[in-house]
């Protein structure tokens, strides 16, 4: 049953009087009958837009706040758009309420088609989305607009007055739950529209929380210039009032967009004198577009606007305006010869640029969390066709004016191009100063603290260390083949040496007078060769390297040689590893004495496994590394590498006369 009815509606009712509740049956659950899923959207209400309100308006700060404002405004500037207004007042209280009134149909009061007993009004308010699923305006931007429920979840009070069928309507809300019914307040006449008052939550936003009567006059002026076909009625309480926010105020800017950008870029100076601006199609129909575009030396800004909601970040109407602007001027240049103008990007022609730029589609849709950027497609076809011929007509009409935009955004263009070259420049040496050998796989971690580099002779080592290593903090460098033996090498021969200069770089610290502890890269420099008599003598080639080159390196502790196994012995699951033929015997006539050994000799580190390699050779908590020092006088020991691995054999075959009788261990 129906309770709403004309005549009860046309009883006058005191606005004091309790009004009697018009419609309201109990929710499908208490009635006890089953669910739909209409029903549960109802009975969850707008409690998520409470819990999250970032998620419905981005957030909860000042901007998000204007959102609210924006939103209201929105519904009737629809209202306006559709054709149905053509005249909203806004009002700013000292109370902190605002009230948005349009002269429109008014929202619909009676019974819901899809909710028994319920009011369209209240659905309207109290459910996500609620919105008609025939779309009842010809560009309506409602549906980007989240909707006046998400406005009266975060409102602490919220009241809707519907001026319909002669009849004042109210119903009033707080937290996105009605707190009345909708109310019959009286009898009107020559009086239609829909009149929203709110006050934001301060649970929601903050006690200290406050719409700027700065802020919401703009959005209002606005929202005039957007929309020729409304006019626009400001006020607010005087205390309110200042040198930028009248008390009162009325905005209708037939002139539009070309209005409102001459106001904003009063007193700055143009690069070309006359605005730019048009427009196509009927304001507030489906493929209308207005723009107006100026060449100045102020800050520039593009203000797009889809449906007259401000689309701050953009979207496919930008690109149609930046695909119109640059093909214009570029073929303006080919018309007039130019041929400098191949250069120019978008950017070149849009910096410097004042652009206001709206545009009407049916059904928008916009994306990114706070909804600002327009994503219709068409919208930039629409754009671009709009604005490319105006623009080639416009350019074509005063060629004194065409050619010095022509002139000036080239000159950008290839200022643009200078400045980029001259960063590249920059990165490259930057990039040289840091650039590290290609075989070094680097460790993860950037400080030198802590930080490891193992140095390993040939590719295949390199692969098992590689395998081997913690990654956050060893790192590896592979050496291919013998060393260059810097004890008999001149400078320049040392300095052409592709395998010292890699080992040089991945220090990055730099060689003698030039050696700055600061920069070596690793806090241990690890030797690790082969444990045969060609990794003895690689390793020892490194050390006179390093002692020759990097003195200090050694003095401060950062030499190392790593001490991998030349044997593994096995019986069953005991394993052992030795170092060399001595310890390998030590071990069998120890440990596995009168056992059956696997007895297994590593003709390399490359042949090792990895895990072995990293349990014996380079994991810190298992291995044994012993650090290079130099123990004697450091000009003695400097005869002592001089005589060993210096230019002249007689002085090693001296060495090995004076030794022989030492050698125990002769192989022949
Ligand atoms: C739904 C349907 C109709 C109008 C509105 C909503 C409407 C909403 C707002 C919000 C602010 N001002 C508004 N004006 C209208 C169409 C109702 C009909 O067909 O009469």
């Amino acid at each position: 049953m129906d309770l709403f009815s004309p005549d009860d509606a046309a009883k006058p009712q005191s606005p004091k009087a309790p009004a009697p509740r018009l419609e309201k049956a109990p929710p499908a659950a208490a009635a006890g009958a089953s669910y739909t899923a209409a029903d549960i959207e109802v009975l969850e209400g707008l409690e998520p837009v409470r819990r999250r309100p970032g998620m419905y308006i981005g957030g909860t700060d000042a901007n998000a706040l204007h959102h609210l404002f924006a939103e209201i405004i929105d519904n009737s500037m629809d209202e306006a758009i559709a054709g149905h207004a053509n005249r909203i007042e806004v009002h700013m209280g000292a109370d902190g309420y605002i009230t948005v009134a349009d002269n429109g149909r008014g929202m619909p009061v009676e019974n819901h088609p899809k909710f028994p007993g319920r009011s369209t009004l209240e659905i309207i308010m109290t459910t996500l989305h609620a919105r008609q699923s025939t779309q009842p305006y010809e560009t309506s931007g409602g549906l980007h607009g989240v909707g006046a429920s998400v406005v009266n979840a975060l409102s602490d009070d919220m009241m809707v007055e519907v001026a319909r069928d002669q009849t004042l309507y109210r119903q009033s809300f707080s937290r996105g739950k009605p707190t009345t019914g909708v109310e019959v307040i009286g009898k009107v006449q020559n009086r239609r529209g829909t009149t929203t008052r709110f006050h934001p939550d301060p649970q929601i936003f903050g006690e200290n929380a406050a719409l700027s009567p700065a802020r919401v006059f703009k959005m209002t002026r606005a929202k005039a210039y957007l929309f020729g076909g409304v006019e626009l009625r400001w006020s607010c309480d005087e205390t309110l009032a200042s040198d930028d926010v009248p008390a009162k105020a009325t905005f209708h800017f037939p002139g539009g967009l070309k209005d409102f950008l001459a106001a904003r870029i009063e007193g700055e100076p143009r690069i070309v004198d006359e605005i730019f601006s048009g427009n196509s199609g009927k304001p507030g129909t489906h493929g209308a577009v207005e723009w107006a575009i100026s060449w100045n030396l102020g800050d520039g800004f593009v203000s797009s606007y889809c449906n007259t909601i401000p689309t701050g970040d953009g979207g496919t109407h930008e690109q149609g305006l930046r695909a119109a602007l640059l093909r214009g001027l570029r073929n303006y240049a080919e018309l007039t010869g130019n041929k400098r103008a191949a250069v120019l990007t978008a950017e070149d022609v849009l910096n410097y640029c004042s652009v206001m730029l709206s545009v009407f589609v049916r059904e928008p849709e916009f994306v990114g969390q706070t909804k600002d950027k327009l994503s219709s497609a068409e919208a930039t076809r629409i754009v671009d066709t709009a604005i490319r011929d105006a623009f080639d007509h416009w350019l074509a009409a005063s060629p004194n004016q065409s050619s010095k935009l022509l002139d000036w955004a080239v000159e950008r263009a290839e200022e643009r191009l200078r400045r980029r070259k001259e960063k590249e420049v920059d990165r490259a040496s930057a990039t040289r100063k840091l650039r590290l050998p290609g075989k070094l796989a680097d460790c993860t971690q950037s400080a030198a603290q802590g930080a490891e580099i193992f140095i390993v002779e040939g590719d295949s080592a390199g692969g098992s260390a590689k395998s081997a290593r913690n990654r956050a903090s060893q790192a590896v460098l592979p050496l291919r083949g013998k060393v260059l033996n810097v004890a008999g090498a001149t400078r320049e021969k040392l300095a052409a040496n592709q395998q010292i200069a890699d080992l040089i770089q991945a220090l990055g610290a730099g060689t003698r007078d030039r050696y700055r502890e600061d920069d070596l890269r690793y806090d241990k420099i690890i030797l690790m060769t082969d444990a045969d008599v060609d990794g003895a003598h690689i390793a020892s080639l490194l050390m006179t390297f390093f002692f020759q080159e990097m003195p200090k390196l050694i003095d401060d502790g950062h030499l190392y040689l790593a001490l991998p196994p030349l044997y593994r012995i096995t019986h069953g699951s005991k394993v052992a590893y030795a170092m060399d033929d001595a310890h390998k015997d030590l071990i069998l006539e120890t440990e596995f004495k009168g056992k059956k050994t696997d007895i297994t000799r590593f003709k390399g580190l490359g042949e090792m496994p990895y895990t072995h390699l990293r349990e014996t050779t380079m994991d810190p908590r298992t291995r044994t590394l012993l650090q290079v020092k130099v123990l004697q006088d450091r000009d003695d020991t400097k005869s002592s590498v001089d005589r060993l691995m210096g230019t002249k054999p007689e002085a090693r075959f001296e060495f090995i006369q004076e030794n022989a009788r030492y050698v125990t261990d002769l192989d022949i």
